[in-house]
């Protein structure tokens, strides 16, 4: 098999890329390990940015999202039982962020490429990037569909959307390459619930027993998170017990009242902070989480994948189009710029809300100046709104 872009994995980045490809022309394929039902199930991220929201748009996946999906002007901050709301417009000269679930990016994404577009393989996991410094790389792949043979696909360019755990990047030889990582000690007890969202806007509460959030997938159903020491068992916390934290966490001094509801999915989501410096090797380029990984508090895992493929598209465009690498050689170092600010904005959000096994009364009443900060200064107000809402792609 030849192709012109060979894409492996079929996460947000590979499938928007592919579309994106699509439309400049461009042929590509891509190759993804899981089935169908598995990608578009799994339960992730929910906060799409304005970028974000128009490149779906403009790929012509916008049309459910716009019908569904829901336009959030602003969040609110919930600590020492207090209340503040940032509004985002008022801050950023209009801005605001859509909650729409990544499971439904991907499905529409998915529908999209298989009306239209270029081979998606289900169950076909590549094994090996190869010779990607040469004019040449190649994807080594196994497809289930077919007895699970063997296979080679051979292109101009390989793009490793391939997530955290993928091979692309294992391509990349390590005298080459800084990594730059932090783990924390705790991760999120994330659940569904059919329950009508408690309040219209997401909640990030900062509590003494931990952090919270209120999200939502529909008017009908919440989204929600609680802090809790890493390499928790989810199955350890019964319905109950989750519900009861979770009123802990949220309650405020004036009657604000959690609804509960019919749990129907529950995980725990480890948090990592994660850089691969470069993002490219020869033909071989990373994308999204299989470059890197922010904690979920900044919800902009996915904004960055899509700012990832973006830039990946043009500069191939502009390559064809102009005969000039130029874009592609900077592709590495124009995705970090964004990515780090992302990394920055993910890492100060989840120390501003979340309690560390290990803090002390000092650092206590540091996190809830600085939120008294965000709470009374419009400078720091706006700091926060700018970043939540989304930097410039490329
Ligand atoms: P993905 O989504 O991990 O997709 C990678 C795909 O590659 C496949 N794959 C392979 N395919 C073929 N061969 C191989 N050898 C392969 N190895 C892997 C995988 O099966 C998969 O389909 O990466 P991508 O596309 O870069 O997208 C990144 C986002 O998924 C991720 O950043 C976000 O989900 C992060 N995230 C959030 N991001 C936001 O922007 N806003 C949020 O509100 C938000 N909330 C979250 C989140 C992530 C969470 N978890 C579970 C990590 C909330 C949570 C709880
Ligand atoms: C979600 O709805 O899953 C979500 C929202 C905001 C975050 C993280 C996750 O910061």
């Amino acid at each position: 098999m030849r192709t012109t872009v060979g894409i492996i994995g079929a996460g947000p980045a590979g499938l928007l890329l592919a579309r994106l490809l699509h439309d400049a022309g461009i042929d590509s394929v891509v190759l993804e390990s899981r089935d169908r039902a598995y990608v578009e199930h799994r339960q992730r991220a929910g906060i799409l940015e304005q970028g974000t929201v128009d490149v779906l748009r403009e790929v012509g996946a916008g049309a459910r999202m716009d019908r569904e999906g829901l336009r959030h002007d602003g969040i609110e901050l919930r600590f020492a039982k207090r209340r503040h709301r940032v509004d985002f417009p008022a801050l950023t000269g209009g801005r605001s962020v859509m909650v729409y679930a990544q499971t439904e990016v991907c499905k529409d994404l998915i529908a999209l490429q298989l009306a239209e577009g270029g081979p998606l393989f289900f169950e076909a996991e590549a094994l090996a990037v190869e010779d990607a410094d040469s004019d040449r790389p190649r994807v080594r792949f196994r497809h289930e569909g077919r007895e699970g043979r063997e296979d080679v696909l051979e292109c101009d360019y390989v793009v490793g959307c391939d997530g955290f755990w993928g091979v692309a990047r294992k391509a990349i030889p390590s005298r080459l390459t800084q990594v730059f990582e932090r783990t924390y000690p705790f991760g999120w007890l994330g659940i569904l619930a059919d329950v009508p969202p408690s309040h219209d806007e997401l909640v990030y509460a900062r509590h003494d027993r931990g952090f919270a959030l209120l999200s939502m997938r529909s008017p009908s159903v919440s989204r929600l998170y609680l802090q809790v020491p890493e390499g928790t068992d989810a199955d350890s916390w019964s319905d109950d017990a989750i519900w009861a934290e979770l009123e802990r966490r949220f309650e405020t001094a004036d009657d604000w009242r959690l609804a509960r509801g019919p749990i129907t999915q529950k995980s725990v989501t480890p948090m990592r902070s994660y850089v691969h410096e470069p993002m490219r090797y020869g033909r071989l380029f990373l994308a999204g989480d299989a470059a890197h990984i922010v904690p979920p508090t900044g919800a902009k895992g996915l904004n960055l994948a899509v700012g990832d493929v973006v830039t990946f598209a043009r500069a191939l465009t502009h390559e064809r189009d102009k005969g000039s690498t130029e874009l592609l050689d900077t592709y590495s170092a124009t995705c970090l710029r964004r990515v780090w600010q992302a990394e920055r904005f993910s890492y100060d959000m989840t120390s501003l809300l979340h309690r560390a096994p290990d803090a002390s009364a000092f650092e206590d009443r540091l996190q809830l100046a600085r939120l008294e900060r965000i709470a009374s200064s419009r400078a720091a107000e706006t700091d926060l709104a700018e970043a939540y809402t989304g930097f410039p792609f490329g």
